[in-house]
């Protein structure tokens, strides 16, 4: 993952812990319940989120790290299981380079995982006391709001940027933030500084997405495991196509549509959609978009004092971006 984001600080021992604890917490008294949601984890994960929350536990404390390796592994957890019950929504093939969970082991068994890691999360986030638990359960409330929203606009042509930025801060932003913001509270830092975390990690979420969704369409496939267009599949408008769209004559936004609605699927039709979106400006409008983003994540951290985990934050920030690549 340090290859990935790019860090210099070296993570392994954090990412280790975490991948520790996690097969700890996910075991069920059902042996298969056990098995699929080992395997959900087994394929993989740049395990982002929970590193996030023990790199900012650490700054606002001096209690060891491992007082927030369950809440770290909390939202690990419940982004894994938002992930099996996406690939079911979106009839995913593979997730993390292996066969999704659903394909692997059927529709209602994988939407049992998925509802059985939310309810681990949520243990988990109890035993941090109330409020904690409020901000966990938040969290998953937000992730299932964004996701309906997004649903509801599938096919949805006319999506503006105001409901596209409203539909990622739920179901993406927000569950960086409440990681954060859980973190800085459970190290006891003032809400100052628990608010600026959550603005951090807010912000940093807000680029991951938009930079998730520039990759889907001009990622290369040998880096995102996947052809172009795999999340345009059920037509959910992201912000390269509203801005293509917005800037572009009849013609161009019919062949566009075309694509996206599924009515052309061949490789030509694909390549001259992605032709024409780059043209339009999309890709360097978003990479822009995505980079203030940035801008604002460094801005809340302007009062903090720089220390070797703070520096790293800022590198994953800006490994987000730059992970884009053309
Ligand atoms: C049941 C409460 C409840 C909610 C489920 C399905 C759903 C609602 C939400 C899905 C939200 C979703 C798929 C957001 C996308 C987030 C995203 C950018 C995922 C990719 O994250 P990475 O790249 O993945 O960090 P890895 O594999 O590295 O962990």
């Amino acid at each position: 993952m340090s290859e990935i984001l790019n860090l210099s600080m070296d993570i392994s021992g954090k990412i280790d812990k975490i991948n520790d604890r996690i097969r700890e917490v996910i075991l069920s008294d059902n042996d298969k319940l056990t098995e699929m949601a080992s395997y959900t984890f087994a394929s993989g994960g740049k395990r982002l989120r929970p590193l996030i929350i023990l790199l900012v536990y650490e700054i606002n404390t001096k209690e060891p790290v491992d007082f927030a390796l369950n809440l770290a592994v909390a939202f690990e957890i419940m982004h894994s299981a938002s992930l099996i019950h996406d690939d079911i929504v979106d009839e995913a093939e593979e997730r993390r380079g292996w066969p999704s969970l659903y394909r692997k082991f059927g529709l209602s068994d994988a939407i049992v995982t998925g509802d059985y890691l939310f309810s681990v999360a949520y243990r988990i986030g109890a035993s941090y006391g109330r409020e904690i638990s409020e901000v966990v359960a938040i969290a998953a409330k937000k992730l299932a709001e964004g996701q309906i929203e997004e649903s509801s606009n599938l096919g949805n042509f006319n999506l503006d940027e105001e409901t596209y930025m409203r539909i990622i801060s739920n179901k993406t932003a927000l569950l960086f933030a409440s990681g954060a913001k859980s973190a800085a509270i459970l190290a006891g830092s003032d809400s100052d500084e628990i608010q600026n975390m959550h603005d951090f990690a807010y912000n940093i979420g807000m680029a991951f997405q938009i930079a998730d969704d520039i990759l889907d369409i001009v990622g290369k496939e040998e880096y995102t495991g996947k052809p172009p267009f795999t999340d345009m599949k059920h037509s959910a408008l992201t912000l390269p196509m509203i801005y293509a769209l917005k800037h572009s004559s009849d013609k161009e936004k019919k062949k566009l549509t075309d694509v996206l609605s599924g009515k052309k699927t061949d490789k030509d039709a694909i390549e001259a959609a992605k032709e024409m979106l780059i043209n339009t400006g999309s890709v360097d409008y978003c990479i822009k978009v995505a980079n203030s983003f940035i801008d604002r994540a460094i801005e809340s951290q302007k009062h903090a004092k720089l220390s070797p985990n703070l520096q790293t934050l800022f590198e994953i920030a800006y490994s987000i971006v730059s992970r884009v690549r053309i």
